[in-house]
């Protein structure tokens, strides 16, 4: 038997932005992939929308998605389902069957109905959680187990009290939607929580999926298993990794134990850029980064890039970050990418400020000398240079009723 191994598809990502179509696209175009790899059922990880509470928009888009599943042709006519008691209830769904697990994004409160829960209900598909399908076709007998999406600091807790056996003389399978200890560097932001490894894992299945993970992964377990993260089919996150991991699908064969990674043909690309400056102009921060993002972009893109540029770096004496713009850039590109401009300049800038205050203070001057030594440290990198006596600024800032001449000693030596 073939299945198709999708996951985190994030319906409903970016609603109300220009990426909002680009979940249903990709999620489209990776069920087309299931239904041209000659799937017989699709596995899916959990995070089917990205949101606990979908809007109307996103349920009516995804009916609409659901559509090309309920008209595919399937050789598998009923789903036998068991729960942990060992009740059984039999699931039809229309055409083409998948089977899914709910991640942490459609994650509800016991007493809740979640997103998945619904879609089952409608008929869409079939919802599994701390439970198990069993398919049985042509002789072949497969079981797939699945615990939906929980709070990291209770996944330990909750698989531990499921506990899932291998069903016998079947081929199995285990889908789940967590973090993994092993697997953090590529994590979301709940690294400080998780609580499973790979260890923890249930022994005896021949194939376990995890979503969660937005980059694909695979490998062996040191039981034998075969362990695969698809990954999501968008792009949620502007991380460096995710420029240079195509989305895509698995294909599995459970004769051959083959996992068949297929690529989303149209997706958005991401391109990721670290820019470091130092005592660098405006003009060389705005050449540069512009300079950057014309390379990334030409005419042939069918959808326009994700560009993320982050800077770092310093700017020269006497230029704030607050004086470098790019809305020109971001307009002149507007169609053709979409930006994301990281400005670590002015961070960089503020604490070098912190760091001369430290130093100063540590010599225990006076507020209006720390202020004075400051003030004649900036200015000597400026075109300010000599131009005034700092120390006078200083004195009639210091006075109250002066601040006129304060204000006409620098205007007027500006002005020569
Ligand atoms: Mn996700």
């Amino acid at each position: 038997m073939k299945l198709a191994i999708i996951s985190d598809t994030h319906l409903g990502f970016g609603y109300g932005s220009e990426r909002e179509q680009e979940s249903f696209g990709n999620a489209q175009q990776a069920f087309e992939l299931a239904i041209s790899g000659s799937a017989d059922a699709i596995l899916f990880a959990g995070d089917f929308f990205d949101s606990d509470i979908p809007s109307q928009e996103t349920w009516h888009r995804t009916f609409e998605l659901l559509k090309c599943l309920q008209n595919s042709e399937s050789r598998i006519s009923e789903i036998k389902i068991l729960d942990r008691e060992g009740n059984a209830r039999a699931a039809r769904q229309k055409g083409l069957p998948i089977i899914a697990i709910h991640g942490t994004h459609e994650f509800r409160g016991k007493d809740y109905k979640n997103a998945l829960e619904v879609l089952e209900s409608a008929g869409f598909i079939i919802h599994i959680h701390a439970s198990k399908a069993i398919i049985e076709t042509d002789g072949e007998k497969i079981a797939v187990q699945g615990l939906g999406g929980v709070p990291e600091k209770k996944a330990l807790d909750a698989l531990r009290a499921w506990a899932p056996e291998p069903e016998k003389n079947a081929h199995n399978i285990l889908l789940f939607h967590q973090s993994l200890k092993e697997y953090l560097p590529f994590a979301a932001d709940d690294e400080m929580s998780v609580t499973l490894s790979l260890d923890d894992l249930p022994k005896g299945f021949d194939l376990v999926v995890d979503g969660h993970f937005h980059l694909k992964n695979e490998t062996t377990l040191a039981n034998g298993a075969k362990f695969a993260i698809p990954g999501s089919t968008i792009i949620t996150q502007m991380k460096d990794l995710e420029s240079k991991n195509p989305k895509g699908i698995y294909i599995y064969d459970t004769r051959t134990r083959a996992l068949n990674f297929l690529q989303i043909q149209k997706q958005r690309k991401l391109f990721y850029e670290k820019l470091n400056f130092k005592d660098a102009s405006a003009e060389e921060v705005l050449g540069k980064v512009e300079e950057k993002i014309n390379s990334y972009v030409n005419s042939q893109q069918e959808l326009a890039p994700l560009i993320r540029i982050k800077i770092s770096g310093s700017l020269k004496q006497g230029l704030e970050a607050s004086d470098l713009s790019f809305r020109a850039i971001i307009e002149k590109f507007r169609g053709k990418a979409l930006l994301s401009i990281d400005d670590g300049l002015s961070a960089a800038a503020f604490r070098m400020r912190i760091d001369e205050l430290r130093a100063l203070q540590q010599k225990r001057a006076s507020v209006a000398e720390l202020g004075l030594e400051i003030l004649e440290r900036n200015l000597a990198q400026t075109d300010f240079n000599g131009a005034f006596d700092p120390r006078e600024l200083i004195e009639l800032l210091s006075d109250k009723k002066r601040e006129q001449e304060a204000l006409a000693l620098l205007l007027g030596k500006r002005m020569k």
